[in-house]
């Protein structure tokens, strides 16, 4: 039997085991091909019991990663960790299939732990924005996170748009980059499986020293399911190291002579694909919302909202699939000599697949811990009644603590209006541009952990 506490005494599982519901996404989203999925209402069977804010804390799982990139004295090394670290912070993101609840307006969440400490808000409703700030031995590390979802039929890309930002401040270096696309698959009919792929590029900003990252979608027989691949560059551009992985197992690195001797002495292995970039698993035209359309109203299960009618090719049934179920690919173990390990990742828990496939942390991340009760912000995500609800297997109470809080939300955006102070202003963050790639961004007041939680609106 496993202990119910981490050495650390945070919780290591939730109250009751998820309910595996058998509601159709597709009968929910069938409506929705083409829009932008930030202002639907999706029932509460498809949320995990976190708020995307406490979903944001999942970035810090590997925090130690930073605490050792500040302690290298050459910036190249530096380099590495940051990139260890970018690819650890996606980490947790493998199966994770359920949604995390929309924070609502002015809703915070605050994690405080051995290797960092987080504060997180919701700086913005229509559009959904979220911005951290982050902190630990010698580094700093912040952001804010709009996800867009866009629904194509018959996969839901997600673009995070939004920059983060790692500093050192001892060594007056700054690190930025963007996050990658993500892309959940096989909505209509099929097992849901998710990837995640896109170009990262990691700049340092000092001495304009890169890390450009390529998450390779999985393609043809998942061949590259969940790699990601990149070189180290300095100013001049020249490739000084390879790093290599998978964003759900580790992240190597060798020096770039090492990297070519390998090549060239295991040339069979590696086929040059085009122009080797990774391409958008939606690049394929029958992604287009109309083309899945008429296919749908072909097979009479519609009615759909589309004109378009299209005669179809009874010998050749519409693929309404997204590919296959990925192939988990145990095969890949290329290993190049002089390599060092950077990151790997923890195993999840046995019984992950019963909690929403949480990792440890994540199963921590709603817990109350002794002593919170008196300290916290009203405002935290660990008092949102519905997340609450929905983590002790009341999946009716959820629904309904869920549907009052929107409308909690939407009531008092209206008061807003009518009393013509139209503006909402987060209380821990400020709207701004990122100091170093001049990026609209929000950016941290400083005054959290003071904690004057008096005042405090009343969201919940
Ligand atoms: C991916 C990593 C990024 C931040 C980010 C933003 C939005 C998240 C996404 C991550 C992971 C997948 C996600 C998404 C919002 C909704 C989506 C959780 C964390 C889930 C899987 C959507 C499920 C419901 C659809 C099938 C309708 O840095």
């Amino acid at each position: 039997m496993a202990s119910e506490k981490s050495e650390h005494n945070h919780r290591l599982i939730l109250p009751v085991p998820m309910y595996h519901s058998d509601f159709n996404i597709w009968s929910v989203l069938k409506n929705c091909i083409g829009k932008e999925l930030s202002k639907i209402t999706m029932p509460v069977v498809f949320n995990e019991p976190l708020s995307f804010l406490q979903r944001m804390a999942e970035y810090m799982e590997y925090a130690h990663v930073l605490r050792i990139a500040a302690k290298q004295t050459d910036p190249v090394t530096r380099m590495q960790y940051v990139a260890g670290f970018a690819v650890s912070a996606l980490a947790s993101n493998w199966e994770r299939l359920g949604k995390p609840f929309n924070p609502l307006l002015g809703e915070t969440y605050e994690l405080e732990r051995e290797e960092f400490k987080i504060v997180c808000e919701q700086v913005s409703h229509h559009p959904p924005v979220s911005a951290f700030h982050a902190e630990g031995a010698d580094w700093v590390f912040h952001g804010s996170i709009h996800p867009k979802l866009k629904f194509w039929g018959k996969s839901v890309e997600i673009s995070p748009k939004g920059t983060v930002t790692v500093e050192f401040p001892k060594l007056k270096e700054a690190y930025t980059w963007t996050n990658v696309q993500c892309c959940v698959h096989n909505i209509i009919v099929g097992k849901l499986w998710m990837e995640q792929y896109g170009n990262m590029e990691i700049i340092n900003h000092t001495t304009g020293h890169k890390a450009s990252l390529t998450f390779k979608a999985a393609g043809n027989n998942s061949k590259d399911l969940h790699h990601v691949e990149g070189f180290i560059t300095d100013k001049s551009k020249r490739k000084l190291f390879y790093l290599y992985g998978k964003w759900t197992e580790f992240l190597k690195c060798c020096d770039y002579s090492s990297y070519e001797e390998y090549l060239k002495e295991n040339s069979h292995k590696f086929k040059k694909d085009g122009d080797g970039r990774s391409k958008s698993p939606n690049d394929s035209p029958s992604h287009t919302p109309r083309k899945v359309l008429q296919k749908l109203n072909s097979l009479k299960v519609g009615p759909f909202k589309s004109s378009q009618h299209e005669s179809v090719d009874e010998a050749n049934p519409p693929d309404l699939s997204d590919g296959t179920v990925p192939k988990s690919d145990s095969t890949y173990s290329i290993d190049i000599p002089n390599s060092i390990s950077i990151w790997k990742v923890n195993p999840r828990p046995i019984q992950s697949a019963d909690y929403y496939q949480f990792t440890d942390f994540a199963m921590s991340l709603n817990e109350i811990e002794s002593g919170m009760a008196t300290s916290l912000c009203k405002t935290d995500s660990r008092y949102r009644p519905d997340i609450r609800k929905l983590e002790q297997g009341d999946i009716d109470g959820a629904a309904i603590e869920k549907t009052r809080l929107e409308e909690k939300q939407r009531d008092a955006s209206k008061a807003r209006k009518n009393k013509k102070t139209n503006d909402w202003n987060p209380r821990w963050f400020q709207q701004g541009q990122n100091p170093y790639n001049k990026q609209e961004d929000w950016l941290y007041n400083g005054e959290y952990w003071k904690r004057q939680f008096s005042g405090q609106v009343d969201i919940f």
